[in-house]
């Protein structure tokens, strides 16, 4: 990629101004990090000469196989994408009537449960981690919960022992939304390993792909095997159906990809790792703008750079986002403006907000910049020059 990185010194400077833009080709949050082309090629070469494509074929077995290993955890089970993981995963423990979740996540935590007739109960977040605050969930308990759905937001792990402890009292199912934290740690143990079960999107945008794909992680034999059933239409056997199911299965060439990215994941995490300490660096430097800070005793994928505009910023999140978009940066604006503000939950739960003031606050002012491999030190330099010149005071 080639980038015509100019500098800014000022407003005058930025693209919004009239100025060309700080890059030739646009910088993504999400561009996907891929291993060796040549390897992947042999991978496709034995697809062809085996032809076998799909169900539970040899490379999906050595797949799941690697990333239970790497994750610790007795079973991986593979699926086609992430939401439909969750879905399997919210039917196979038995969720039913009301299901705690945040509503800062991504719209695939609260569809996967409102697609199978659960409703989805926003509880508020801790605004320091951006995770569910467990005290928050305790308020939301009605009669009619039947467990706690937390999402390990940006990577980061969600507060599991609180979490454990409630639905230990209650009798509750506890599942994590694990889509974003591949190969993270919380308190020292692997993700994976927590709660009834987890589950994790391999989307080209995460920082683990297989093109499309999922998984579902979990420790628990049997619930592993109703999975497995589940993901298979309920197939056991050449014609025996024994349970309900539907079609979740990955095919060969999305684990073949698996296996070329699992090769590569040290390089990703020490990019991503790099970049993030020059985000810390430069923008430690500016005033009401501050870097979502990532444990690092633990072990983290820092696949999301997530930035804060807060009230001491002279200008707003959005006014930063379109001076950001105009140099052909595209920050994004996740997860604005929580699932509690988009259809159906809106119309359905109109006053889901007035519990929610956590998530509102920070829906309204986090920005997520571009990281990977793609990315180097001079290319965040120029993103934070961007930042600073648009926070500077118009006159
Ligand atoms: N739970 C959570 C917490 C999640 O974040 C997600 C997915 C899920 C569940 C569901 O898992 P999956 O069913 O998706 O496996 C993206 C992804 O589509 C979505 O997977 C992801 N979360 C979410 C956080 O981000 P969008 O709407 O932002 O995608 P899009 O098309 O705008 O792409 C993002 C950027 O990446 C763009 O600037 C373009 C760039 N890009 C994208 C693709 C697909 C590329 O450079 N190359 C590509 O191939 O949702």
């Amino acid at each position: 990629m080639v980038a015509s990185m100019k500098k800014i010194r000022s407003r005058n400077d930025l693209a919004i101004n009239g100025a060309s833009p700080a890059f030739d080709d646009t910088l993504h949050v999400g561009r996907p990090n891929i291993g060796s082309r040549d390897d992947f090629l042999e991978y496709v070469g034995q697809i062809f000469d085996r032809r076998w494509l799909t169900n539970n074929g040899p490379m999906v077995q050595e797949f799941e196989k690697r990333v239970s290993d790497y994750h610790q955890v007795k079973h991986c089970i593979a699926m086609c994408n992430g939401t439909i993981a969750l879905e399997i995963a919210i039917r196979a423990t038995g969720l039913s009537g009301e299901v705690i979740i945040p509503s800062y996540t991504f719209i695939a935590t609260a569809h996967a449960l409102h697609w199978q007739g659960i409703t989805p109960v926003f509880a508020d977040i801790d605004p320091v981690t951006h995770n569910l605050d467990p005290e928050a969930v305790r308020r939301m308990i009605t009669d009619r919960t039947s467990g706690i759905l937390g999402v390990h937001l940006w990577g980061r792990g969600s507060p599991v022992a609180a979490l454990q402890e409630l639905a230990d009292d209650h009798g509750f199912r506890l599942l994590f939304d694990a889509a974003h934290a591949f190969g993270c740690s919380s308190s020292g143990t692997m993700i994976g390993n927590f709660g009834d079960c987890e589950v994790l999107s391999f989307h080209a945008t995460k920082f683990f792909n297989t093109f499309e794909g999922g998984a579902v992680l979990t420790n628990n034999d049997e619930l592993a095997e109703r999975m497995r059933l589940m993901r298979n239409f309920g197939f056991a056997g050449l014609d025996t159906v024994v349970h309900p199911g539907t079609n979740g299965k990955m095919t060969e060439i999305c684990a073949a990809m698996g296996l070329v990215n699992l090769d590569s994941i040290n390089s990703v995490i020490d990019a991503n790792r790099r970049n993030y300490r020059v985000y810390l660096e430069e923008l430690s430097l500016l005033q009401g703008v501050s870097l979502l800070e990532f444990d690092e005793s633990d072990r983290q994928n820092y696949q999301y750079v997530v930035v804060e505009v807060s009230k001491e910023c002279g200008v707003s999140r959005d006014d930063i986002v379109e001076a950001l978009h105009a140099e052909n940066i595209r920050a994004r604006r996740y997860f604005w403006p929580g699932c509690h503000n988009m259809e159906p939950y809106r119309e359905l739960f109109p006053k889901a907000g007035q519990e929610l003031p956590n998530t509102q606050l920070v829906a309204d002012r986090a920005i997520v910049l571009p990281t990977g491999p793609t990315i180097d030190a001079d290319m965040i330099r120029t993103i934070v020059s961007v930042i600073a010149a648009s926070t500077e005071d118009g006159e």
